[in-house]
This record gives C-alpha cells, sequence and structure tokens, in this order.
C-alpha cells in the first residue's frame, strides 16, 4: 500500500512539473512570436520608412532632369535668329513640352511632366497694383469660368479675396463671411490656386474642372498690374483663348490650335498678322512667345512607394537662370 501511496505521489509530481514545463513554454513560445511580430512590424516600418523617403529622391531628380532640360531649351532657343535678330519663343513642339516621359528605374518607375504656367489663368491678374479690382482680367476670369461651363459665379469672392479693402463687392466675400472659419480674406496676390478652395462656397467639383486652366503667379499680365508675365499664345489652350478675347470663331480657335501643335511661332507679331489676328490684336499687350514660368511635375513610383512633387520654375529670360518658385509634395 505504502509502495503504491509513494509511486501515485510520484506520477502527480512529475505530471504537475511536466504541466509547469508545457506552461513556461507556451508563455516563451508567445513572448518570442510576439517578439518576432514587433520586430517584423519595426522592420517593416523601417522599410516603408525608407521607400518613402527614396520614392522623394527620385521624385526630386527628376525635377533636376527638368530644370536641365528647359536651360537646353533656353542655350537652344537663343540661337534661333529672324533678320539677325535673336528671337526666343517657347512652343508645344519644344522639348521640355513633348517630354512627357517615363523612366525605368530601380524597383519602379519615374514620369516627369513639364508645362508651361504661362498658358493658363493667372488668378492674380485681378488684382492690380495699387490693390484695387482690374475689370479686364475679372470678365476674363468670369467668361474662363462660363467657358468651362462652371455655372456658379466666382469672380466677386475671387476679386473681394485679392482686393485690399475690407468693402464687400455686389456677390463678393469680405472678412464676415469667413470669420466664422476661422480665417480672413488674403486683401493680397495669392499663392497657389489651392486657396481658391477657401473662398466662400467654392465647391470641390467646380475646382478639379478650373484647377488645370489656372495658377498663381506672382506677376501678372495687365500694364495697370506689373506687366512682366503675359500669356504664352503659343501655348495657352482653347478655353483660355475664348476667355481671353471674347466672341473667337470655332474656325479660328482651330486653326489656332493647329499653328501650336505645329510648334507655333517665333514672334507675336506673325501671330498678330496670320489668320485669327484680329482677335489677338485687342489683347497683344498681354501676350508673348516666350515663358519664364514652368511647372514640373514627378511622379516617383519606388518598392510600392509613391511620392508626386509639384514645382513650379522661373526661368529667367536674361540669362536662363533657373530657380524654384515653390514645391508642393503631394497633388491636391
Ligand atoms: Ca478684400
Ligand atoms: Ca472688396
Amino acid at each position: 500500500m505504502i509502495i503504491r501511496r509513494q509511486f501515485a505521489k510520484k506520477n502527480r509530481e512529475q505530471g504537475v512539473a511536466l504541466i509547469s514545463v508545457l506552461l513556461v513554454f507556451a508563455i516563451v513560445t508567445i513572448i518570442a512570436s510576439e517578439m518576432l511580430s514587433r520586430s517584423y512590424l519595426d522592420i517593416k516600418k523601417t522599410a516603408g520608412v525608407i521607400n518613402t523617403k527614396q520614392a522623394y529622391l527620385y521624385a526630386l531628380s527628376g525635377e533636376q532632369y527638368a530644370r536641365q532640360i528647359l536651360f537646353r531649351d533656353y542655350k537652344e532657343s537663343s540661337s534661333k535668329t529672324l533678320n539677325s535678330e535673336t528671337v526666343r519663343s517657347d512652343t508645344l513642339a519644344d522639348s521640355w513640352s513633348v517630354l512627357k516621359k517615363g523612366f525605368d528605374i530601380e524597383n519602379g518607375k519615374l514620369l516627369v511632366e513639364i508645362s508651361d504656367l504661362q498658358g493658363r489663368f493667372n488668378l492674380n491678374s485681378l488684382r492690380n497694383e495699387d490693390g484695387t479690382t482690374n475689370t479686364i482680367a475679372s470678365n476674363q476670369f468670369a467668361r474662363l469660368l462660363s467657358s468651362l461651363k462652371i455655372k456658379n459665379k466666382y469672380t466677386p469672392v475671387l476679386a473681394d479675396w485679392l482686393d485690399k479693402d475690407q468693402k464687400r463687392q455686389i456677390n463678393g466675400a469680405e472678412d464676415e463671411a469667413y470669420r466664422q472659419k476661422n480665417y480672413l480674406t488674403a486683401n493680397n496676390l495669392i499663392a497657389d490656386r489651392t486657396e481658391l478652395r477657401l473662398l466662400k462656397g467654392f465647391k470641390s467639383q467646380d475646382y478639379e474642372i478650373l484647377k488645370e486652366h489656372v495658377v498663381a503667379l506672382p506677376k501678372t499680365s495687365l500694364p495697370s498690374a506689373n506687366s512682366k508675365t503675359k500669356y504664352n499664345i503659343n501655348t495657352m489652350n482653347a478655353k483660355l483663348l475664348i476667355a481671353m478675347t471674347n466672341n473667337i470663331k470655332p474656325a479660328n480657335l482651330k486653326k489656332i490650335k493647329s499653328i501650336q501643335e505645329r510648334g507655333g511661332y517665333n514672334t507675336l507679331s506673325q501671330w498678330l498678322n496670320g489668320e485669327g489676328g484680329e482677335y489677338l490684336s485687342p489683347i497683344k499687350e498681354q501676350l508673348t512667345v516666350e515663358s519664364e514660368f514652368f511647372e514640373v511635375i514627378t511622379k516617383a513610383q519606388f518598392a510600392g512607394r509613391i511620392s508626386t512633387v509639384r514645382t513650379h520654375l522661373h526661368r529667367d529670360a536674361k540669362d536662363g537662370t533657373i530657380e524654384v518658385v515653390k514645391r508642393q509634395l503631394t497633388i491636391e
């Protein structure tokens, strides 16, 4: 009996020991797997950060490439002459315009696109240098909205946003309209087209339609404002031409478009004396054939990460020096 009891006791002890060992083993396994999964997540997170950074650096390299293309274009363009005078022009047939090119990079792709910002409506042209509203530009903007079939009347709201006073224009909006949103009107030139989204009643679907046609350049095209930045007739699209010229005939628009596609003209007088020139003459003070402001969009895809950089560049007309006006990291 005593032997059997001792035997049973020993068996129980062994059982308890086995369960303890199994428990410890289970706990160790859980801890180890938790540690492994955490370190796996950490590695993944770090790789994600590194890959995002790498994608951004590739996008910046695309911007550098665009700068080289634009500088080379300036140099090549400087050698064009007409009656032994240098005639520099920027057109849709230029190397920067036809670039829209993708590159294969290690573990991904890079896409670089350059466009002429002087082929878009400059929102800042609604403000004269003295801070008042430029009515010629307001009318042009209103026509741009209507040519894009945007029904909402944003012109007075934009005019009030830009003008220096607090006096509300008819259907406009000054500070009192924004106070409850915790911001006020700029009452100054705007820095980016995205500011349109802040305007009273501005609908995002309208912004999506309008954004490709507008830009906020530091200088405007009207003499009463600052005449430095003009519209490039070689690159202006049909909607902007309708807005600027008022009542231009579809046949003339088509003709202008086909000349643009063939590489435009090297001088403004060629445009003014050509077909449709009668529509361009009234706005000739606002026109040029040469551009200084360009937009570069680079999209880099690297190891599953995407980086999109939108850069505005200024290329000096005197020596071709290129500077970054602004750089934004994401698409709007
Ligand atoms: Ca104002
Ligand atoms: Ca006002």
